[in-house]
């Protein structure tokens, strides 16, 4: 029962450590709204010069915040996330166009739990998301990095479809080899540090071994 326990902790311990904050690797075969990536384990706070809002301000410490490094496999890309409370939530693509050999023409998708579409964008303007697109320079359209702003959602899950632009604004796969990152900010509760989980596993055991030496001396 103890050795069960201790490994099943020393397992959550190992899996939190692998779970680096603010960072995930797109290596899953997340192609439909059931298979999409749920992104929670990976939020994290820190500076980041990459993370920021519609207006080009940096908002890497405002709230939790992770980056996707995506990878195209013939398929639209599709991520999930629960947030714990109304706000914000931001979804910027960065390096996907120039000077990336391996970019593309961004298309992003929010939806919310019911997959209904609430917003989408193509292209925006370089400044937004703060750094991480390049600024092409042309009068309208600075960049064809998608960059989505949303405020006052209700707390809820949500689902962001990245795929290949566009037929008519409908979404079109990925192509194999692509590679991208996403930028994703939004009210996500705080996943435990492995240092929480490693205190309350000894304190767990603890508790354990004297309950043990309790019921021996009984
Ligand atoms: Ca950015
Ligand atoms: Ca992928
Ligand atoms: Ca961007
Ligand atoms: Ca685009």
């Amino acid at each position: 029962m103890i050795k069960t326990l201790v490994t099943s902790l020393l397992l959550a311990a190992s899996f939190s450590a692998s779970a680096a904050a603010n960072n995930y690797e797109d290596s899953t075969l997340n192609n439909t709204f059931d298979s999409a990536v749920n992104l929670n384990p990976f939020f994290g706070k820190g500076f980041s010069a990459d993370i920021g809002d519609s207006a080009g301000n940096n908002t890497s410490g405002s709230a939790p915040w992770v980056s996707v490094n995506g990878r195209g496999n013939g398929a639209i890309d599709y991520f999930k996330f629960t947030t714990n409370a109304a706000g914000r939530v931001i979804v910027d693509i960065d390096y996907a166009t120039y000077p990336n050999p391996n970019g593309f023409d961004s298309f992003l998708t929010l939806y919310n739990s019911s997959f209904v579409k609430l917003a989408s964008n193509d292209d925006h303007y370089a400044a937004a998301g703060a750094g991480g697109t390049y600024d092409y320079g042309y009068s309208n359209y600075h960049s064809l990095d998608s960059f989505l702003q949303l405020e006052d959602l209700a707390a809820g899950t949500y689902y962001v479809g990245v795929s290949q632009c566009c037929s008519n604004i409908t979404p079109i796969p990925i192509q194999n080899g692509i590679k991208y990152t996403m930028q994703l900010q939004a009210q996500v509760a705080p996943v435990p540090e492995p240092e929480t989980y490693a205190l309350m596993g000894m304190g767990l055991v603890g508790l354990l071994a004297a309950r043990r030496s309790k019921a021996q001396k009984a």
